[in-house]
């Protein structure tokens, strides 16, 4: 994501450029795409708690191999895209070849490889169209917004190309203002989860490459400044101040903000400057913290102009000091699970209250304090649900296993990605750590790739944790803890399969650990493959008993490394992986979750669940 002031860049190619780059014609003159660029997505700042169009429901779709919507190979001359109209006009000099209101329908939000079986493992283009009226208010911006769509995505509004977007995980908000008219207006979305090495994450994975428009889409009116982005926190050092930032966009210096609790009886003012910042510091008597306990929430009124945001927010600390984590300036163990946006009971991408709620509950159950959300950013029913529940959150990039580290524009990538998770989510009192990275290689490039990226995360917001999952060295019996990229972390979260990957649950009762840094760690996985119902010896895997027997052995093994802050085992729920074919047991589903895709429990569930409730993992807190 670009800041705010470079709105207008090469990164809203217009429709020649992409199709240029479609083909690779590389003789493209910068200059003709710059003239004709659209804008760049913005990131708004809790959207959510805006009035909104919504533009949810069943959209007419086709699946498009070829991109043949976009380009014709034999027909070079075409110039009717598939964007421009609803079906092939008349006046089209070529056959009329598609028709969007006769199309196969997809549900939006959704990813389309669990609403049809042909297309459970379609990667490539979709298009996408629907219809909306809209009654023009003179001065008012009109904003397409997002909730994700993987991979890449290209949105037109009324045939006119409005942007595009990389980035499967993340939100943004398209500017459609002089695209739309009073009256019936359509929109054409065209969605690519292709894989390339070069993305970000790169070409394999261990979770389904779920296509499509996979979050909400709606339509969101704003004046024309507007508060498009905003921080607020509670400051580490005085305990008694709320601090931060809010942005106007569009607007001139010297704008006024006002942002007020009514509840404590607190309001600050504050002016923007050039950049249309305006930085806020506001005393706040009486505040109740936010504890994963008592997960207070304050109605945080923000205005600039004609502008207003109604937010709900939570105030905490959090911060590290020699081998502790301190939430509110007090000791935490992060009693944990790891989990997917993966939907509970029907599979897919999780969107809705209700999967957020499923899933996390039963962490709540388990006696969670704390939830790892891997691999990827999720999406914001999830960190509200947090908030509400009281669950604290590492947030991750898509940044996992072997991307192309040396390449500068992975790094780009990984970098907006960063960039779109954090001013998204700043502001929810659940996250304390955002997460670089998933089992990277230890290569001098990776490094210098993560530093960078950490880097960037701390200028975005230096109020959190940074952390990464590692991998381990084995030396005999002893597990080694010293990827150098350590030193850049706050927190090292490490990853380990004593028990599955590694021999057998009992190798972890003679395991010991050396870890080089003295800072807190988490066990940010580890865990062992069960189908559900499938019951045998505690020595047989697949077994729900050979799943329980690695918990068992690992939970006193971790507790005996004495700088353990936290662990977040592999996984809550059972979740869909083109990786995991084994015929009958997994069916495409990796399967260590301790609960299966359709709600059961398995063994390990109450192993865990009883360790947390009687706080024999973890110092006690
Ligand atoms: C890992 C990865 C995770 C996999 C898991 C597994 O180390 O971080 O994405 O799903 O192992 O099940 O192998």
């Amino acid at each position: 994501m670009k800041p705010w002031f470079a709105r207008y860049t090469a990164h809203g190619m217009t429709q020649s450029c992409l199709v240029m780059t479609f083909i690779g014609v590389a003789a493209l003159s910068a200059m003709a795409c710059a003239a004709q660029a659209v804008s760049a997505p913005i990131v708004l700042t809790g959207a959510d708690r805006r009035p909104a169009t919504s533009l949810n429901g069943e959209w007419g779709s086709i699946a498009d191999p070829y991109f043949s919507g976009l380009f014709s190979f034999h027909h070079e001359e075409k110039k009717n895209g598939w964007f421009l109209n609803r079906k092939a006009q008349p006046d089209d000099p070529f056959p009329t070849e598609y028709d969007f209101s006769k199309a196969p329908k997809l549900k939006v939000p959704g990813d389309w490889n669990t609403q049809r079986a042909s297309l459970l493992y379609y990667e490539g283009p979709m298009w996408y169209e629907r219809d909306f009226s809209y009654a023009a208010k003179p001065h008012d911006h009109v904003y397409l917004r997002v909730g994700a769509a993987n991979y890449r995505s290209w949105f037109w509004v009324n045939g006119q190309k409005v942007c595009e977007h990389e980035g499967g995980y993340t939100a943004f908000a398209c500017d459609v203002t002089v695209a739309l008219h009073d009256g019936s207006n359509f929109v054409v979305a065209a969605v690519d989860n292709t894989r390339h090495a070069d993305n970000v994450p790169t070409l394999q994975t261990d979770w389904w490459n779920y296509g499509g428009l996979i979050r909400e889409v709606s339509l969101i009116e704003v004046p024309e400044t507007f508060i498009d982005q905003y921080d607020l926190h509670l400051d580490r050092g005085e305990g008694s101040v709320i601090e931060g930032w809010v942005h106007v966009m569009d607007g001139p210096p010297g704008e006024k903000v006002e942002v007020s609790i009514p509840e404590l009886g607190a309001k600050a003012t504050a002016i923007t400057d050039a950049d249309g910042k305006a930085l806020v510091r506001m005393s706040v008597n009486g505040l109740q913290r936010w504890t994963p306990e008592e997960p207070k929430l304050y109605k945080v009124d923000l205005s600039a102009g004609e502008d207003a945001v109604h937010e709900l927010m939570g105030f905490r600390t959090i911060e590290t000091r020699g081998t502790e984590i301190l939430l509110n300036g007090k000791p935490i163990f992060l009693r944990g699970v790891a989990i997917h946006a993966e939907a509970p009971y029907r599979t897919g991408r999780a969107y809705s209250d209700q999967d957020a709620d499923t899933l996390l509950g039963w962490a709540k159950e388990l006696g969670c304090n704390y939830v790892r959300l891997a691999h990827y950013p999720h999406d914001e029913t999830m960190l509200r649900a947090a908030d509400r529940l009281g669950l604290l959150v590492w947030s991750e990039n898509p940044v996992y296993w072997a991307l192309e580290f040396d390449n500068p524009k992975v790094l780009a990538k990984a970098e907006q990605q960063l960039d779109e998770e954090i001013n998204t989510s700043r502001n929810h009192a659940a996250i304390i750590l955002w997460s670089m990275a998933n089992e990277t290689p230890n290569t001098p490039e990776r490094t210098r790739f993560i530093e960078t990226e950490a880097s960037h995360a701390r200028s975005l917001d230096p109020t959190r944790l940074i952390t990464a999952a590692l991998l381990v060295r084995t030396e005999g019996h002893t597990k080694i803890v010293d990827d150098p990229l350590g030193q850049t972390l706050d927190v090292i979260g490490i990853n380990e399969y004593i028990g599955w990957y590694e021999g057998h649950p009992d190798l972890a009762d003679t395991t010991q650990w050396k870890i080089d840094f003295q800072k807190p760690l988490i066990v940010s996985e580890f865990g062992a493959g069960a189908k559900a119902g499938l019951h045998g010896s505690k020595d047989e895997r697949w077994t729900e008993e050979y799943q329980a027997e690695v918990f068992r052995h690992q939970l006193p093994m971790l507790n005996k490394i004495p700088q353990l802050r936290g662990m977040s085992p592999w996984v809550l729920m059972d979740f869909r992986s083109p990786n995991r074919p084994l015929t009958g047991i997994q069916d495409e589903f990796n399967r260590k979750g301790l609960v299966s895709d359709q709600g059961q429990k398995k063994l390990a569930f109450s192993v865990l669940e009883k360790a947390y409730k009687d706080r024999t993992i973890g110092k006690a807190d």
